[in-house]
């Protein structure tokens, strides 16, 4: 079996197109990579397939430029289609087992959870991370939850092998916090893509996440 190198999960910037508010994605993309983005995944509730795919060729183009991973929300054909590195599916997408044979076993595989139970049953699964949120309240995702906070990072850690990427509502003030719960990283949507410079958001947002981990160790 083809062995898939765990990739760096701590800056997981996730595109949105509102927030960019006209700004090019790739640009921005471009800016959250030279800021310290780890990994990048493209998610879009709301254009056509088209400018998905369009999306999707140009990130890869660039990510792959920039030895960074692109991951490719709910859309097992679209991560084939540009040979993306993987895909993010949540709890109402494809199941986990027909997307890992769809996608191989030299792709990443991410899933959403949003309780402990959640994430226990996602990590039977074999993925290759699980994400867990909202851990701060967001205005991103639509219907997302009441907020979890780190508690169950710092309870799942020890307890689950697979890497724990933390999500919703993270940004500079709290990254730290999240950090030193024992997330293995952090995934960002306004707080990277809202913000006017991109660049410094993403560099700020990796240096405080760092600044927790070292105070856990
Ligand atoms: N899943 C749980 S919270 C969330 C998703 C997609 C939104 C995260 O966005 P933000 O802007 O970083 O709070
Ligand atoms: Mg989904």
């Amino acid at each position: 079996m083809k062995q898939r190198r765990s990739p760096d999960y701590s800056l997981y910037v996730i595109t949105d197109r509102r927030l960019a508010r006209g700004r090019p994605l790739e640009a921005l993309v471009a800016q959250a990579i030279a800021g310290g983005a780890t990994i990048v995944q493209l998610r879009d509730k709301e254009s056509n397939d088209r400018i998905l795919y369009e999306d999707a060729r140009s990130l890869r183009k660039l990510t792959g430029e920039r030895g960074i991973p692109l991951i490719i929300n709910d859309r097992v054909d679209l991560a084939l289609a540009v040979n993306a590195d993987g895909v993010h599916l949540g709890q109402e997408d494809m199941p986990p087992d027909v997307a890992r044979r769809l996608l191989g076993s030299g792709k990443i595989l991410g899933l959403s959870t949003h309780s402990e139970d959640q994430a226990r049953a996602a990590a039977r699964a074999s993925p290759d991370y699980i994400a867990i949120g909202p851990i701060y309240a967001t205005t991103t995702k639509e219907n997302a939850l009441p907020p979890l906070g780190t508690e169950i990072i710092a309870g799942l850690r020890p307890e689950l092998r697979v890497p724990i990427v933390a999500i919703g509502g993270i940004d500079k003030t709290n990254a730290t916090l999240v950090g030193r719960a024992g997330a293995d990283g952090i995934a960002v949507i306004s707080a990277v893509m809202g913000a006017d410079d991109v660049m410094a958001a993403a560099s700020d947002l990796r240096a405080a996440f760092r600044q927790g981990k070292e105070e856990a160790r």
